[in-house]
């Protein structure tokens, strides 16, 4: 293409946020998308690339990976980066902005299994705590963790009639009543790992068992925000069937109205995490956090909220956070027809398996209490079920599911109108009674229990990974 404009790295910089026209590079071609940018269905976040490269934004947001966007973007090329500013043909790294650049300094005992975006799971030590401690709660980031300053940030709130109200931080403290509850979170991909080792390869992050975390939440009622917004919150009109909520880094997602508005749905925004500022990794300065729900609805750095007639057209909403049977796989998906997750089915896990023995003092309390005097294992998890369902039982075999007993579910306080944290539970066993392998399940109180297999339950995206949880046994002694 010679012939065409030569652009310097140097005045697409220029061209950057603050500037009239607004260009962006991807690859070695430059283009000028002022026009674009008010259409752009991701909102503003577009603006985060103007004045540099597109390229590793595209990365992120792969739904950008299609003919019909190109053509979108090929429309306003205006020219191409100048060879001279190319290093063996392509723009150099320092002028490629990192998105990433903003993320937090995070705990070292976190489970890293994607670095950027920040996907990590919980050790085994935070599980086996009540209240999982901020710096080792597990993090979901699909993107960055946006630079939200707390001064200015404003939550807006859209009724169905277009109209909008604002909220500051210091205005929805003021204003509303403070809730505190305690509410696990678990992502849809929990124990993703245990479907694609016992059954067949899910797609997506490879989760063991700590995309769960519980903390207590503080923060007001959105019930209360939208009766102030203008909502009418005792009886919704028929256009108002879901409350979609943005995050500042253009992450979406909705809840059905009935949980958004119910007394006793608890669903809140929330500013403190166990007692301290929420962090960054966590949704700072505010997040919604929908208990009983996937977490994927509890959307953090929450900016605005719309109540609509449709689900959130955001591509977590509709695209992804689905199930399918176990036949289907990409192709045959119809994403249309499978209703988006919310309440989740019981769940369970062993956390914490280990050789216990009177020679240690702490051990021998524990012996004590189980009134055994022999070698035993300790066995520690976590139970836990949707929509505020209390977990009645914790099965527990010690003998690959031949022999079952009942676990001891221990005596947390949760607080909030219904069952939304996990029971933690325990079981000692002498080591006699142990064969290969221990098998936990739940059961919550509709009496919903667990599947056994892995196979009958498999989806191509591995989400609702809840089938029974093996974990071999092997004396370490
Ligand atoms: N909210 C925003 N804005 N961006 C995100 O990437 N991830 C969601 C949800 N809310 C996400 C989000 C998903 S899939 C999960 S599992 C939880 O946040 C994780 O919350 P945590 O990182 O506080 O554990
Ligand atoms: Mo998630």
């Amino acid at each position: 293409e010679s012939g065409t404009r030569k652009i310097r790295l140097a005045d697409v910089q220029k061209h950057g946020r603050d500037a009239e026209e607004k260009w962006v590079t991807k690859g070695t071609r430059v283009y000028d998308i002022t026009d674009w940018i008010p259409g752009h269905p991701g909102g503003d976040v577009i603006l985060r690339a103007v004045g540099g490269a597109i390229d590793q934004y595209w990365n992120i947001f792969s739904i950008h990976k299609k003919q019909e966007v190109y053509d979108i973007l090929e429309s306003y090329y205006i020219g191409d980066v100048d060879p001279q500013d190319l290093v063996d043909g392509e723009v150099p790294m320092d002028h490629v902005e990192d998105p990433f650049s903003g993320d937090p300094v995070r705990d070292e005992r976190l489970i890293v299994l994607s670095a950027r975006p920040c996907n990590a799971e919980s050790p085994g030590e935070a599980l086996s705590t009540w209240c999982t401690p901020n710096e080792t709660f597990y993090v979901r980031n699909h993107m960055w963790v946006p630079e939200v300053d707390s001064k200015i940030h404003k939550l807006v709130i859209e009724l169905p009639d277009g109209e909008e109200k604002e909220y500051t931080l210091k205005d929805l403290k003021k204003k509303f009543q403070e809730v505190k509850i305690t509410a696990t979170l678990q992502c849809s991909g929990n124990r993703r790992k245990h479907m694609t080792e016992e059954a067949r390869s899910a797609n997506g992050l490879q989760w063991n068992v700590g995309a769960i975390s519980n903390a207590e939440w503080k923060g007001v009622r959105l019930r209360d925000v939208l009766a102030d917004a203008g909502f009418d919150i005792n009886d919704p009109p028929e256009d108002a069937k879901h409350a979609h909520f943005v995050g500042a880094e253009a992450y979406g997602a909705s809840i059905p109205i009935d949980k958004a508005v119910e007394k006793h749905g608890d669903v809140l925004i929330v500013y403190e995490m166990n007692g301290e500022t929420l962090p960054p990794d966590h949704g700072y300065p505010m997040r919604v956090l929908v208990p009983g729900t996937v977490a994927a609805r509890s959307v953090k750095w929450v900016n605005k909220i719309v109540i609509s007639e449709e689900e959130s057209p955001s591509q977590w909403q509709r695209r992804d956070y689905k199930c399918f049977g176990p036949n289907v796989g990409p192709n045959q998906a119809n994403w249309d027809e499978a209703p988006a997750i919310q309440e989740m089915p019981v769940q369970s896990a062993i956390t914490s398996l280990r050789d216990i023995s009177s020679s240690s003092p702490t051990d021998r309390k524990l012996l004590q209490v189980y009134g055994l005097e022999e070698d035993s294992v300790a066995v520690e998890g976590y139970a836990w079920s949707g929509g505020g369902r209390r977990i009645i039982r914790v099965d527990i075999s010690a003998d690959d599911g031949r022999n079952w007993h009942q676990a001891e579910l221990l005596p947390d306080k949760s607080l909030g109108s219904k069952a939304w944290a996990w029971r933690r539970w325990r079981w000692v066993v002498p080591r006699g009674q142990v064969g290969r392998c221990f098998v936990v399940k739940a059961v919550d109180e509709t009496y919903n229990g667990q599947p056994a297999e892995y196979e009958p339950h498999w989806n191509f995206r591995g989400n609702l990974t809840n089938s029974w949880h093996r974990v071999g046994y092997r004396h370490m002694g």
